[in-house]
């Protein structure tokens, strides 16, 4: 049985070739980000990791097929469209088997890059552990899926909207090594501290290999959550955008917002509330961690 994925040309050749690759997820474009934001995102990330020498891979389930790269025009059309599924570990299969068009979260998108022979995997923030959780029980199935599927992740941390403490709590639970990037802070997504210390630190794209190769070697399962602080130039006021975020979760809460709609409606409100200032930060942690993802894919197939 061969298994239902296609590569875009580009993913071909470097597959071919041995070359270093960098997953990318679909939900930013698709639930993180509004348009046309999200597609000049989208673009601008690929070009990032390109200009780092290695081939991105954007990752989408169209026409029962797991797309491992996808071209302008399907980028642009995922950007604009309005009826693309979030997919999960739990609702993967079920979309690729029903013909429904897909955007990946973390967590599927480690999955569809572990299948396709892909060990790095950049974004913005992962999913975790929301307020409120010892009562919603709102638990991220991306802190399962670290736990289980061999990719490196690279993320700004995790933002505000979530119980940090209770998040880097349930990756220790899971056995995640969660490394922070030449800082010993766990970084908030806006801002390059938490007040959090990070479990584990690494200064270089080569550490970060190795001890990805190391979790293979031992048979130990799952992955690595490496959290990279966003530019200095990019930080937002915490003061600024804590009474933001908290509006945005009471709204959720009063709204009844529940399971996969609210980490959506919460990156949106937070969008609308700070008029697209934190959007411009978002875009640049974004392209900040394919950079450092594109190192490490390259320390990975021997180069670099
Ligand atoms: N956090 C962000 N931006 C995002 C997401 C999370 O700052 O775009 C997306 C990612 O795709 C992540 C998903 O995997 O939301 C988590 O959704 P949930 O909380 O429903 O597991
Ligand atoms: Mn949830």
């Amino acid at each position: 049985m061969t298994l239902p994925l296609v590569y875009s040309p580009e993913v071909t050749q470097a597959l071919a070739d041995g070359a270093p690759i960098v997953a990318l997820e679909s939900t930013i474009i698709t639930h993180g980000m509004p348009y046309p934001a999200n597609l000049e995102t989208a673009c601008g990330v690929e070009q990032v990791v390109r200009e780092a020498g290695a081939v991105p891979a954007t990752i989408a389930i169209i026409g029962r097929k797991i797309c491992i790269g996808l071209d302008d025009e399907t980028l642009e059309d995922l950007a604009q469209a309005k009826d693309v599924m979030k997919l999960s570990r739990a609702d993967l299969a079920v979309a690729v088997a029903n013909g429904r068009t897909g955007a990946t979260t973390v967590a599927a998108t480690m999955i569809c890059a572990e299948l396709a022979g892909i060990d790095v995997f950049a974004t913005g923030g992962i999913g975790g552990v929301h307020k409120g959780a010892e009562t919603s029980f709102d638990i991220s199935a991306d802190l399962s899926e670290l736990s289980q599927t061999a990719v490196t992740v690279i993320c700004a941390g995790a933002k505000a909207i979530l119980d940090l403490p209770k998040t880097l709590e349930v990756l220790e639970t899971l056995g995640v090594p969660v490394i922070g990037y030449q800082t010993d802070d766990f970084p908030a997504f806006w801002s390059r501290v938490s007040g959090l210390s990070a479990p584990l630190r690494m200064d270089t794209a080569t550490e970060i290999a190795k001890a990805h190769k190391m979790r293979g070697r031992l048979g130990l399962q799952g992955g690595q959550l490496v959290a990279n602080p966003i530019p200095v130039e990019s930080e937002i006021d915490a003061d600024y955008l804590n009474p933001i975020i908290a509006q945005a979760v009471s709204e959720a809460d009063a709204q009844n917002i529940a399971a996969k709609q609210v980490t959506p409606f919460l990156l949106g409100r937070i969008v609308e509330l700070t008029e697209g200032v934190s959007l411009k930060s978002n875009i640049a942690l974004v392209k900040n961690n394919a950079k450092l993802g594109a190192e490490v894919a390259k320390v990975l197939k021997g180069i670099g």
